[in-house]
């Protein structure tokens, strides 16, 4: 490691003992905010980990829905965005407006909103669900109610698919993992013949038929655990790469695609993170109203056991 960089971490360091903070990291950061985080994961499990940390400074290094999730589970907390420019392509397809023209054109429908949503969004929202708990919650609603998915639509499928129920879904989608095409995995399997294909229900629905296991970022992680595989290759933003390799330094993880990178998740690095704690700025500010309403539909998937 470079002595700028061996400085930059002595400095995170010593300002988070002075605000009492904890870093909190994405699976898809770079690996040096990774390695200096306090834990990594998934924006479900970090916005937990934020609600039952003790520390009341939470720097989320990640993009500004996930900040907004942990915020609005900790509303006591200070949520701190080091790259408050970070927005995330998917949440920014729906506006709360358009959800409730949607709505109010199937006015019997429940909204089933994926965590990537504006805290707006899920504020119009009956209830959210994440990558790893999206057929449980859809499961949860009785088999006469229409649903609204939102806001991408391969994930909307996969769950329809998984279901066999037909889902009225939203026409969004992720820039990053559409870019990982069926021709892609060609090419991996033919580098890789012994490699285990791991892809994100984000990914389009062709890649996800061609795959071996379709999980989110938490689920890979216990997939690659229990699995007697000792290669995998890994159909999600490359960060999960840093991820997985130092979790099981025994196996092998290959990318899906050089072109699989989340633009937003790279503009948090350590130089920002330092100032953020510096100066304790950026904060994640929610209206007290669209706070209240957008925990309603998290609430509501936590009462569903996922
Ligand atoms: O919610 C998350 O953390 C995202 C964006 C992906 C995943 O599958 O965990």
């Amino acid at each position: 490691m470079c002595p700028e960089t061996e400085e930059l971490k002595k400095e995170i360091e010593s300002l988070v003992k002075k605000q009492d903070a904890i870093i909190l990291a994405h699976n898809y950061q770079r690996p040096s905010v990774q390695d200096i985080a306090h834990h990594v994961g998934d924006s479900l499990g970090l916005s937990r980990i934020a609600a039952r940390a003790e520390s009341e400074v939470i720097v989320f290094c990640g993009v500004r829905f996930m900040a907004e999730t942990a915020s609005i589970l900790s509303p006591d907390k200070t949520v701190l965005l080091p790259a408050p420019e970070a927005g995330c392509p998917l949440a920014d397809m729906a506006t709360a407006g358009q959800i409730r023209a949607w709505r109010a054109r199937h006015p019997d429908a429940m909204v089933v909103s994926y965590v990537n949503t504006t805290a707006a969004v899920k504020a119009e929202s009956d209830i959210c669900c994440t990558s790893a708990n999206a057929c449980l919650v859809v499961d949860s609603i009785g088999d006469n109610r229409e649903i609204l998915f939102v806001p991408d639509r391969n994930l909307g499928h996969y769950v329809g698919e998984e279901l066999d129920r037909e889902l009225t879904l939203w026409d969004g989608w992720c820039p990053t993992h559409l870019s990982f095409s069926p021709m892609d995995v060609a090419v991996c399997r033919r580098e890789h013949p012994k490699a285990t294909l791991m892809v994100h229900p984000e990914c389009n629905p062709r890649v996800l038929q061609m795959a071996d296991k379709v999980a989110g970022t938490s689920g890979m992680v216990r997939y690659a655990d229990g699995c007697s595989s000792n290669e995998f290759i890994v159909g999600t933003e490359n960060g999960m790469i840093h991820r997985l390799e130092k979790e099981y330094r025994e196996k092998k993880f290959y990318a899906g695609t050089e072109h699989f990178i989340c633009p937003p998740m790279k503009l948090t690095t350590l130089s920002r993170i330092r100032a953020t704690l510096r100066d304790m700025k950026p904060e994640i500010q929610i209206s007290k109203e669209t706070e209240h309403k957008a925990s309603e539909p998290l609430k509501a998937m936590c009462s569903t056991g996922t």
